[in-house]
């Protein structure tokens, strides 16, 4: 049945639009109100480009909510868990957020960009709403607005070869996460060490809309020796890699102790922040889940499937399977997901109600071992 979705203007399109679908784009997610290219169709060759030489991908769905004004820098300690320290102007930082009960609702890369302008690059969730709102309710002098920038990811080992030869070598010296703003053929960027795979690489913020397509061809260009092609958020390897998919990989309950995030949680900070009391009473009585990998026997899976899928031990469920894919470098079916955590030791047999039946399975510490 060929089910499709409606392409209309209530979704936002990227300024590479045209370019994705000009390269042979097949899927696209909705991602922030905004289409995500998610496959060109190739997912074993898209997987190989990243690993082993370099893609590009559009990631114009991570919005940024701009925090401006005398309070921007106090409402953005107020949002965050994370004790952010001397923030200094240039370096980034992942800065995970909880509501009021502690519940993780985005996990952004955070960039200061200059004394009295921060940026949130946000998951998939209404920040900007939230922001604003506490922001309006604290009385705070501070802007909240989406600023229309649009970043393009280059990863992979061959990344900063596309990119340092575009953009300057000083790219190669950036700290993860570190960015500088700079001008490519007139193009203005803010170009940053950073990007959702642990292949390495940078993410290109495309600052005016209108020069999306302008950008694609030069990233394109740069990248032809190094073999470059089209990509998107890579769902095989951020398994390998056991990167956290917001919304995805959580659910209304989650909370940053159970997905590893609990290092970016500062209950010892003298000032409030939004959720610490309730991290504090969740923190103090242990967690109950925890996120963790599974090696999952049998043939070659197709990427996941629709539903999270359920976890038994001794037929009982005990948490669900969020994602899962064949792993080409693992050589085995792997996925994620939160189970309980008396049950969540490493080598525990646990049986995935995958759509195709039932399969067996062992839990495993994330990220997953690579073999050589
Ligand atoms: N790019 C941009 N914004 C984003 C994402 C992105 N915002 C939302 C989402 N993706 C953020 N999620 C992550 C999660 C992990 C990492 C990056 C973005 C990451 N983590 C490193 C790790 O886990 O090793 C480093 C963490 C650290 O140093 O603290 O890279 O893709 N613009």
């Amino acid at each position: 049945m060929g089910l499709e979705i409606s392409v209309g203007s209530r979704i936002r399109k990227s300024p590479f639009f045209e370019k994705t679908v000009e390269e042979g784009v097949t899927h696209f997610s909705i991602y922030n109100r905004t289409y995500m290219a998610t496959s060109y169709g190739d997912p074993i060759g898209e997987y190989r480009r990243l690993v082993d030489g370099v893609s590009m991908w559009d990631v114009t769905c991570e919005r940024q909510v701009a925090l401006k004004g005398p309070d921007a820098e106090n409402l953005t300690r107020y949002l965050t868990s994370r004790n952010l320290g001397g923030l200094n102007i240039g370096q980034g930082r992942y800065v995970p957020l909880v509501d009021y009960r502690g519940t993780i609702i985005n996990d952004p890369v955070l960039l200061p960009i200059s004394s009295d302008e921060y940026w949130l690059s946000i998951a998939d969730s209404d920040i900007l709403l939230w922001a604003s709102a506490i922001a309006g309710e604290r009385g705070m002098d501070v802007e909240v607005y989406d600023p229309y920038v649009s970043p393009l990811a280059v990863q992979g080992p061959k990344a900063v070869d596309v990119v340092a030869p575009l953009v300057g070598d000083w790219v190669r010296e950036l700290k993860y996460f570190a960015f500088r703003e700079t001008e490519v053929e007139g193009i203005p960027l803010v170009v940053a060490k950073s990007g959702w795979s642990k292949q390495g690489g940078y993410e290109l913020y495309l600052r005016d809309q209108t020069k999306g397509h302008q950008l694609w061809d030069l990233v394109k260009e740069a990248g032809q020796p190094h073999g470059i092609g089209p990509g998107c958020p890579n769902y095989i390897e951020r398994l390998e890699s056991g990167l956290l998919s917001y919304g995805a990989d959580t659910d209304a309950q989650t909370n940053p102790y159970e997905v590893g995030l609990g290092k970016y949680v500062d209950l010892d900070r003298e000032d409030e922040f939004v959720g610490k009391q309730a991290l504090k009473k969740i923190h103090a009585e242990g967690i109950k889940r925890q996120f963790v990998g599974f090696l999952i026997s049998g043939e070659s899976i197709a990427s996941s499937s629709q539903h999270r899928w359920p976890i038994l031990m001794d037929g009982s469920q005990i948490g669900f399977a969020s994602a899962a894919a064949w792993s080409p470098r693992i050589n085995s079916n792997i996925g994620v997901g939160l189970i309980e955590t008396a049950h969540s030791e490493a080598g525990i047999k646990v049986t995935v109600c995958a759509d195709a039946g039932a399969l067996d399975a062992t839990v495993v510490k994330l990220p997953f071992e690579i073999p050589e």
